[in-house]
């Protein structure tokens, strides 16, 4: 977890930069931030192997802020961040969380109210003196206060799934075990978590061997070990063979779904614990199913339930009635569309992109980077889009096929930020929102999926899992338009999206709404995260049908033609 911390230390200077007007410097710092977020690799690890040089290689870090990480990870600091934290008041980075206040913002704020923490903000907000600022106004007030709430109500000890699953992941590839499964909200895609639940069957040296992963040991036992990693609290269970799947159904939960099944064995004249289904007959307890998760739903009376859907939202009655339907499984995707590359604000040439998306097994591809208003992504040009579209053109890899869309702004009157010229020369259009969260911003949406070039809408709710809330948005109206112009809704799987949420999802998949899944990747590392939305379309009843890119290139052509 070293990158995260580095990458959060990257934002932060970042943002101090902003704070103090410095131009340029800020963007590198974020640019490089987000490389690290998404590096696979740990940079400890790569800078042990190749030392200054090995960073110096990572897409987007020059040799400067390589310097930096070098700094950190020999040091645990770094000097010039230390002093520039000291040359702002430190609340102005803090209030710059707030959604709607930027740099700018921040100063005026400090300037005129000496507002320098987020407390002292809301005792602006709550005395209406925000109001009658210069440049703000009533409406800005009630923005600010709704962030307020916002931000305080968000859960800053959970970890995002997708941050989750790679340390899970990094954990039980280090260790060796007869079996070995991760459990809890990570195997449900739940889209935060709080803390990592693995269970085993141990081998000699796995608890031990566990333990000297950690940064702290909290309880070491036979049963239960809980360490701590970074500020992250993993549990290991270890269990005798024949207890493994009744252990990791009970590990899975969520515990509201337990609760229900072990109910409904009650009524069976059963018992379901975490050693597996029990038949009670005369106080003579009879192990009936505990071999398989399968096996304990089928002696439950019921269809196999995919962790997935494991919230007690209804799930345990359709699988009664046997309406479970098949889910979109994790090797259906045949192609990613929403990708960036080095064109706009992407880190890696389109050829490397295209190189990664075959890696992953992919009959197709596309290609998509921002339009010309967004101007801080680097949006193209009319003229730099119809450059990439011809570089795009004429990359011949076997086996894979390349598109080339466009990640276009729905402007402020509904309208697309390129000429229909332009668009008419993509084999695709990806609509989206990203800025004027306060307008009506359904009108906009709707009025820009009625123009026969927009094929995708992508984010739809704008949402941040951890860092804003969205827009406003009348859904079902969205749903509707939607539906009858063919335009596909996105299920944008960048780790801090989640875009459309699985209730969402679900809405529309009963709605008969088509789906896409896309990664939004900015590297080539960033595709990886394909899984996470599938994650959340399972989580959302999603079958094949649902979902688009699990088509072949020529059906999916059929679907883009409006
Ligand atoms: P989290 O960690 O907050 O993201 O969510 P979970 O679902 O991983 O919850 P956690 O770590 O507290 O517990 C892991 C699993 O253990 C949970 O999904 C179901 C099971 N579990 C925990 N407490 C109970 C309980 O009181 N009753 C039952 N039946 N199961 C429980
Ligand atoms: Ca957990
Ligand atoms: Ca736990
Ligand atoms: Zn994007």
């Amino acid at each position: 977890m070293i990158n995260k911390e580095i990458a959060r230390i990257l934002y932060d200077i970042s943002e101090i930069l902003k704070l103090r007007n410095v131009q340029w410097k800020p963007q590198a710092y974020n640019k490089a931030a987000r490389v690290i977020e998404d590096l696979e690799k740990d940079l400890k690890e790569i800078y042990e192997e190749k030392g200054l040089q090995g960073l110096d290689e990572i897409p987007s870090i020059g040799r400067g802020i390589a310097k930096k990480i070098e700094e950190y990870l020999k040091t645990g600091r770094i000097k010039e961040y230390e002093k520039l934290k000291k040359s702002v008041p430190k609340g102005l980075v803090e209030i710059m969380n707030i959604t709607g206040i930027g740099p700018k913002r921040a100063q005026l704020l400090f300037k005129k109210l000496k507002i320098k923490s987020i407390a002292d903000l809301e005792r602006a907000v709550k005395n209406h003196k925000i109001e009658k600022l210069e440049r703000f106004g009533e409406k800005s007030e009630k923005d600010i206060k709704e962030e307020i709430e916002f931000f305080k109500k968000r859960n800053k000890n959970r970890m995002l799934l997708g941050d989750a699953l790679d340390l899970a992941e990094k954990i039980t590839g280090k260790l060796k075990a007869k079996k070995i499964m991760i459990c809890g909200s990570i195997r449900r895609m739940y889209e935060t978590i709080g803390d990592i639940d693995i269970l085993a069957v141990a081998d000699e040296n796995l608890v031990d061997d566990f333990c000297k992963l950690a940064d702290r040991v909290l309880a070491k036992g036979s049963g239960k070990t809980s360490i701590i990693i970074g500020d992250r609290q993993i549990d290991l269970r270890v269990v005798p063979r024949e207890d493994f799947w009744s252990g990791v159904h009970y590990l899975t939960g969520s515990k509201d779904h337990s609760v229900e099944l072990r109910k409904i064995a009650i009524k069976k004249r059963m018992k379901l614990n975490e050693y597996g289904l029990f038949r009670v007959e005369k106080k003579i307890e009879r192990r009936v199913a505990g071999e398989s998760e399968e096996e304990i739903y089928r002696r439950l009376g019921m269809q196999y339930i995919p962790p997935e859907l494991r919230e007690n939202r209804g799930e345990i009655e359709a699988a009664i009635k046997k309406k479970i339907p098949k889910l979109i499984n994790y090797n259906d995707i045949k192609g990613d569309l929403h990708i960036h590359t080095k064109y706009s604000d992407g880190n890696n040439s389109i050829l490397e992109m295209v190189s990664g998306a075959k890696k992953l097994g992919y009959s197709y591809v596309g290609i998509s980077d921002h339009s010309q208003t967004r101007k801080i992504a680097g949006g193209l040009s009319e003229r730099d889009l119809i450059k990439e579209i011809k570089e795009a053109r004429k990359i011949k890899i076997s086996g894979i096929k390349v598109l080339i869309g466009s990640e276009v702004d729905i402007l402020g009157d509904g309208s697309l930020d390129y000429s229909d010229e332009v668009l008419k020369k993509l084999d695709y259009a990806i609509g989206s929102i990203h800025s004027g969260f306060k307008g009506d911003v359904t009108k906009r949406i709707l009025r820009a999926m009625e123009n026969k070039y927009m094929n995708i809408l992508a984010h739809p709710t704008g949402r941040m899992i951890q860092s804003r809330k969205g827009y406003e948005l009348k859904f079902d109206e969205v749903l509707r338009i939607a539906k009858e112009t063919k335009t596909l809704l996105e299920i944008n799987a960048h780790p801090e999206r989640l875009d459309l949420r699985d209730e969402m999802i679900k809405a529309a998949v009963e709605n008969g709404n088509k789906l896409i899944i896309g990664t939004d990747a900015h590297s080539v590392d960033g595709l990886r995260h394909i899984r996470l939305g599938i994650g959340q379309a399972r989580r959302g009843w999603a079958t094949r049908n649902n979902i688009v890119n699990t088509l072949s290139l020529n059906k999916l052509k059929k679907i883009f033609r409006k």
